[in-house]
Order: structure tokens, then C-alpha cells, then sequence
């Protein structure tokens, strides 16, 4: 039986046909309800493609539902779990990225968690989009509460093993991390040599700022760029418009 393919899922790969994607992470642990809802309205405005809604510390229950639910009411973009283990799943929102963290030394974070969340990720109906998840240095908070051995920055060929290996594992995504709020983001370099070994999309994240950081990673081969600091750490509505207006031009063109 060949896996079903949900609604979010073919959303990414038609709207992959014809350009290049932006999500936007937030997280629960950083931005109330009400600016969650008022960045969600705004990015929608500006054509973004998804939000992403999770964090590696306290973005979960209450307040995690609380953020995606004031989503959900701002926009109708499709709103993807990006979790930090068990503990971050909503019944309100549409999809999960049900994402192993390929270069954790903590098997909790391969495949722990995803056993403990799999059953109310099936009850709640939230679709799930397997994707291999791979921490670049420097990691940031992710990468230490994630056990994760990040990969060197000029060690481009093991991102690409791993990568290789999350495909082959049956993984229909692949992101590099250089973790929220990176001093840097994932270098270009290490993008393209994943690119030309992988066929799934690939999707970019973690210390992209600018629109020109955002524009290299596509240049070198990102299908999905994702921000998520420069936009919650706008200060303002009007400041978080001209950044999201910045990161899209960069990724769209
Ligand atoms: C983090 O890749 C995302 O998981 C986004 O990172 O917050 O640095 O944009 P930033």
C-alpha cells in the first residue's frame, strides 16, 4: 500500500512547481497569541507560504494551543507542527512535521518521542510529513537540548550522507538546522552538495536574517526557506511587515 499523501503535503508540492517556498516558525515559547495571529495575518498578506508553529523549550499544551488556535483565526494558511518531542502536538493545527532527528546520540529524539506522539498525532487527525532532520553547527538550543552531534559547518559531505540516509529511510522532506536564532546560517556550500545528492525537497533554516542570506540558500538549491527570529524580534507590526516583505523578495525573487 503506497502512503497516503495529505492535503498540506500536496499544497508544498504543487506550490513547489512553480516557486520556491517560505515558512515562517514561530514559537509558542516567544510570541503571544495575539502578536502569533497578527504576524500569521501578515505573512499571508505578503505570500508566505506556511506557518510553522514550535520550540524546543515550553511550546507545548495550553499555550501552544492557545497560539495555534489565534492562528488559525488570523489566516488560512496551513498551519505545520514543528516539534520538539512529544509535548508538541495541537489538535488544532493541520499538519506535523514528523520530523527524526537523524544526528542526535539520544535515541529519545530518533525515534523515542515519535513513539510517544504517534498515536494522538492519529486521533487528533493532524497530517503527518515524515521529514529527516539534520542540526548543523552551531546548533543553538535545539541542537543541545536535542543531544545532537551537529555536523561541522565545512563538512558538507556528511549533511549529505545523513540526508541521503533520511531519504533512503523513507523521509519525504530534509531540513538542515544551523538552530534558532544561529549566529550564521546553514552555509550555502552545505546546501548545494545536499542538493545534488538528494531528490526530496530541502528545507533551510536557522539564522537567516536577511533577504539576501534568505536568496543565497535558494540560489544554492533550498526549496523551503524557514524564518522565524528576524520576524518575532521585529518590534513592531509595521517593522515585522517590511522584514517579512524583505525574506520573501529574497526567496521568491
Ligand atoms: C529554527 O530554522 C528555524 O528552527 C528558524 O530559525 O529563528 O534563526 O530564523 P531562526
Amino acid at each position: 500500500m503506497k502512503p497516503r499523501i495529505g492535503k498540506v503535503e500536496s499544497y508544498i508540492h504543487e506550490k513547489l512547481k512553480r516557486e520556491k517556498l517560505h515558512f515562517v516558525l514561530l514559537d509558542p515559547d516567544d510570541v503571544d497569541p495575539e502578536t502569533a495571529g497578527g504576524i500569521a495575518e501578515i505573512s499571508e498578506e505578503i505570500g508566505v507560504d506556511a506557518i510553522m508553529i514550535g520550540g524546543s523549550t515550553g511550546a507545548e499544551g495550553e499555550v501552544l494551543d492557545g497560539v495555534v488556535r489565534a492562528i488559525k483565526e488570523s489566516s488560512s494558511l496551513p498551519t505545520i507542527l514543528f516539534p520538539g518531542s512529544h509535548g508538541g502536538i495541537s489538535r488544532y493545527a493541520d499538519a506535523i512535521f514528523f520530523m527524526s532527528l537523524l544526528n542526535s546520540i539520544n535515541p529519545f529524539f530518533i525515534t523515542g518521542a515519535q513513539a510517544l506522539g504517534a498515536f494522538r498525532v492519529k486521533r487528533y487527525g493532524i497530517e503527518p510529513i515524515p521529514m529527516a532532520y539534520l542540526i548543523v553547527e552551531p546548533g543553538e538550543t535545539v541542537g543541545w537540548v536535542g543531544d545532537a552531534k551537529p555536523i561541522p559547518r565545512h563538512k558538507p559531505k556528511i549533511a549529505a550522507a545523513y540526508a541521503l540516509a533520511g531519504q533512503y529511510l523513507g523521509m519525504r522532506f530534509v531540513y538542515l538546522e544551523a538552530g534558532s536564532g544561529a549566529d550564521r546560517p546553514v552555509p550555502p556550500e552545505m546546501v548545494a552538495v545536499v542538493r545534488k545528492v538528494v531528490d526530496v525537497p530541502l528545507i533551510v533554516g536557522g539564522g537567516i536574517r536577511t533577504g539576501e542570506q534568505a536568496g543565497a540558500a535558494v540560489r544554492a538549491g533550498a526549496d523551503v526557506v524557514v524564518t522565524g527570529t528576524a520576524v518575532e524580534k521585529a518590534g513592531s507590526v509595521e517593522e515585522a511587515r517590511k522584514k517579512l516583505e524583505e525574506l520573501n523578495r529574497g526567496i521568491k525573487g
